[in-house]
């Protein structure tokens, strides 16, 4: 039997960090969309994002973009965050924006282009000193078309020197995650292509430097659950990027192309004690064509259901059935949790926070939207590159 009290606690403690620029307008490589009320600034991101926390309740803090939400004055950034309930969260890095970029960034063959986007990852860490932030999540677009085009070994030693330099600057409490990709926007080669790739970078800087897995950035068909097993018992877990893809890194709502992938990989999280440890729930999310606010606020809440239902699964029984060699009981323990409907519990427990147990219902009569299409006129809607 589980106890039923402490996956309440445990889901009420549960903290998803939302992205700044889920926030914004996007599309893909045809048509950027706009939508009425968008934000222009990261001011206004962060307005929005303070409401998904206001409705949802584990909300509590929102991902930055540098150079997308660059201000003058970071502190003041936080402080407004923190007026609106919310506080800012990891900081991530944009070394694929700039046009000397082409060949690479940290990886690029020309040492002035790699000290350019070495400048900037620890002009992050400058960032994360003045807003509080912990987490530096880097992302690096480098990678070769053609065979022959560079050196990959080179670009391997390149691009742990670069990492390097930046994680001695890292200070006490601060974190480097290292976030990897298969493929995009190279298309042979990628110097962090895969989780075994960002795990043995990690390893030789030190405790301070971990994994980030974006559940996008796998082959089809690649066992997420596993790397994250993995990960978790090499205690090299830093965090995730959630989004649903069907094809390729499509950043769709999590949970919205399989939410059963995503109990699995919470399933993990909640066997290797990644729940209550440092491991941070961050969307990566794209919302190109649906309502932003909503879809935020409803992959939220799909992250909460697949964390309910990986926290219901009868353990004990599930241990007895494996032990006994019992494939079918076994599976039949894990299933039961994930067709187990939580909605009713997440809505009592929303309640129990003094929210409404309908967060996307709540928010609809919040006004909120009508009042961003009304007041958020002119100006540049912040989208890619602003
Ligand atoms: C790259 O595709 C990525 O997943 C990285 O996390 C980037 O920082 C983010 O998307 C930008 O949207
Ligand atoms: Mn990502």
């Amino acid at each position: 039997m589980t106890d039923l009290a402490a996956v309440k606690t445990a889901l009420k403690t549960q903290a998803v960090e939302t992205p700044s620029w889920a926030y914004g307008n996007s599309g893909t490589r045809f048509k950027v969309f706009t939508q009425a009320g968008v934000p222009r600034s990261p001011w206004e991101k962060l307005e929005d994002a303070a409401q998904v926390h206001a409705f949802t309740g584990v909300a509590p803090t929102v991902a930055l973009h540098i150079p997308w939400d660059k201000v003058d004055d970071y502190a003041a950034l936080a402080k407004f965050a923190e007026e609106r309930g919310v506080g800012l969260g990891a900081i991530n890095s944009n070394t694929f924006q700039d046009d000397d970029y082409k060949l690479g960034s940290i990886c690029h063959p020309d040492a002035a282009v790699r000290r350019k986007a070495v400048d900037h990852l620890l002009e992050c860490v400058d960032i994360m000193d003045a807003t509080g932030s912990a987490d530096l999540k880097l992302w690096f677009a480098d990678g070769t078309n053609y065979p022959g085009q560079d050196d990959v070994r080179a670009r391997q030693d390149r691009l742990a020197e670069g990492l390097s330099e930046v994680y001695g600057r890292l200070g006490d409490g601060q974190r480097m995650l290292l976030e990897y990709k298969f493929f995009e926007p190279a298309f042979y080669t990628t110097d962090v292509p895969d989780w075994g790739t960002a795990y043995v970078h990690c390893l030789k800087l030190g405790s301070k430097a971990q994994v980030v897995v974006d559940t996008g950035h796998h082959a089809p068909g690649t066992n997420i659950e596993f790397i994250v097993a993995t990960l978790l018992r090499e205690g090299k877990l830093g965090g995730f990027d959630f989004n649903s893809r069907f094809y390729a890194d499509d950043d769709l709502m999590v949970g919205a192309a399989d939410p059963f992938q995503l109990f699995r990989i919470m399933y993990e999280v909640v066997r290797g004690d990644g729940f209550t440890s440092e491991v941070a729930f961050m969307l990566d999310q794209c919302h190109t064509i649906e309502a932003k606010i909503p879809a935020i606020i409803r992959s939220v809440m799909n992250v909460q259901e697949a964390t309910a239902k990986a926290l219901l699964v009868d353990r004990s029984s599930l241990a007895a059935a494996q032990a006994a060699g019992d494939v079918l009981g076994a599976h039949a323990v894990l299933m039961d949790a994930y067709n187990t409907d939580v909605r009713p519990l997440l809505a009592e427990l929303r309640e129990e926070m003094g929210l409404d147990g309908d967060p996307l219902a709540a928010y609809a009569r919040s006004g909120w939207a009508e009042r961003i299409v009304a007041e958020r006129v002119g100006g540049q809607q912040a989208g890619w590159g602003a």
